[in-house]
């Protein structure tokens, strides 16, 4: 069966063709077998290429947003921290009423497949709402073996279950759980790289990651875990400088990281390392508002030196409890001053690219047909305005 080709017309398109806006206003897109067949001015369209029409009233065409950073998948929410915080108790006292990571590691471990599922869907359903077809989710939660995969086979699950392309990060080398508290490294040999093995056996993780911190895992456990992924060929990034300089982005670069994220301390020879290693920065504002973080990331940094930078929500239950990539995209125009068109570049192109998918967040011909259209004109006023949704309709692989 051959599907007839969509032509979507009478539309100003962004196509976002290396990382600006390039609008074509009066465009035409034409969508077929799940890919974009063709994309110009209307009036340049080929004449050989028939199909149903889509008239589009001059509504805004950009690529789909890619959310490249999610801790999607876990189980419970750390309201009541938030609220006992606010109530004025101390880290302390949270710790001592099971809360912080600990509790959210407690809580997926307890969770059945099933479950994580049926708690992830509202969450990615929301992201789905603003656009989103491509989600990166994270493992991390679960920092035993069976847990681990357990939260990658959910997140696979969630891939077949909606029209969404998934594309998953292992993160073992998250946080040392409560059972190896004081033997990090006992952790990262007896626990995490084989999670790491049994992941890969079951072509569970696209990717691998971790958290290079003082409260999480030196540059030299990283290096371990790394070491292994490289041997399985599988491509790496990095949660890095969030809270300290360990040197992590430098770590990613050494490794050809697709991307280092966070880097709200990153320094000058980090951004060096990841400019000649091609690793994007990911920048993530709901993690710096969250925590109420002073230092911004050095975007006009990252800028001059020509380093691509995606926005993400690192939607997670402590430090990010945020499923808007539009709210991220603000957050990082307001807090972080990057450009309306930056943030929307971030959310694309570089998105894809941190991913690895050179297939998406374009719109060129014989790319996913993967397409948001929005009830606005300016491309500007995606980042602009806080809590509106403008989307009028998503096409993941060519399909609403
Ligand atoms: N950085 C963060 O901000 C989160 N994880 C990470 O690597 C915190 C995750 C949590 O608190 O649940
Ligand atoms: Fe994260």
């Amino acid at each position: 069966m051959t599907e007839e080709p969509l032509i979507l017309t009478d539309c100003r398109m962004a196509t976002m063709e290396a990382g600006r806006y390039g609008l074509v206003d009066d465009a035409a897109i034409v969508l077929s077998r799940g890919r974009i067949l063709w994309a110009g001015r209307r009036a340049d369209l080929p004449s050989g290429i028939a199909g149903r029409r889509q008239v589009l009233d001059g509504r805004l065409v950009t690529p789909a947003p890619v959310d490249c950073h999610t801790h999607v998948v876990h189980a419970g929410n750390r309201a009541r921290e938030f609220e006992m915080r606010l109530n004025g108790a101390t880290y302390e006292e949270v710790a001592r009423a099971g809360g912080g990571i600990v509790s959210t590691v407690a809580a997926t471990r307890a969770a059945s497949e099933d479950d994580l599922v049926a708690q992830a869907l509202p969450r990615i359903d929301a992201m789905l709402a603003e656009g989103v077809t491509t989600v990166e989710i994270k493992s991390g939660y679960g920092l035993d073996i069976e847990t681990e995969l357990r939260m990658l086979r959910a997140a696979r699950r969630i891939g077949r279950l909606r029209r969404v392309t998934v594309r998953t990060s292992f993160l073992g080398a998250h946080a040392v759980p409560p059972d190896h508290a004081g033997r990090a490294d006992a952790y990262i040999d007896e626990v995490c790289i084989p999670a790491l093995r049994a992941a890969h056996a079951e072509g569970l993780a696209d990717a691998v990651d971790g958290f290079c911190e003082g409260i999480a895992f030196s540059p030299d456990q990283i290096a371990r875990v790394f070491d292994t992924a490289r041997a399985l060929r599988l491509p790496t990034k990095l949660h890095a400088e969030q809270l300290s300089n360990l040197g992590g982005a430098a770590l990613a670069a050494r490794y050809r990281s697709l991307s280092a994220d966070h880097l709200e301390y990153l320094d000058d020879a980090g951004i060096a390392a990841m400019r000649a290693a091609g690793t994007v920065a990911v920048i993530l504002p709901g993690a710096f508002y969250t925590l109420r973080e002073t230092k911004a990331p050095p975007v006009a940094a990252l800028r001059a030196a020509g380093v691509p930078m995606a926005v993400a929500t690192d939607m997670n239950p402590g430090s990010s409890p945020m499923c808007s990539i539009l709210l991220a995209m603000n957050m990082a125009c307001t807090l972080f001053r990057m450009t309306p068109e930056e943030a929307l570049a971030g959310a694309t192109v570089h998105a894809a690219r941190a991913l690895g998918l050179s297939d998406r967040g374009r719109i060129v011909s014989g790319l996913r047909a993967d397409l948001a259209v929005w009830d606005v004109t300016a491309p500007a006023e995606l980042a602009y305005r806080i809590g509106v949704n403008p989307l009028h309709v998503r096409y993941a692989g060519g399909r609403t």
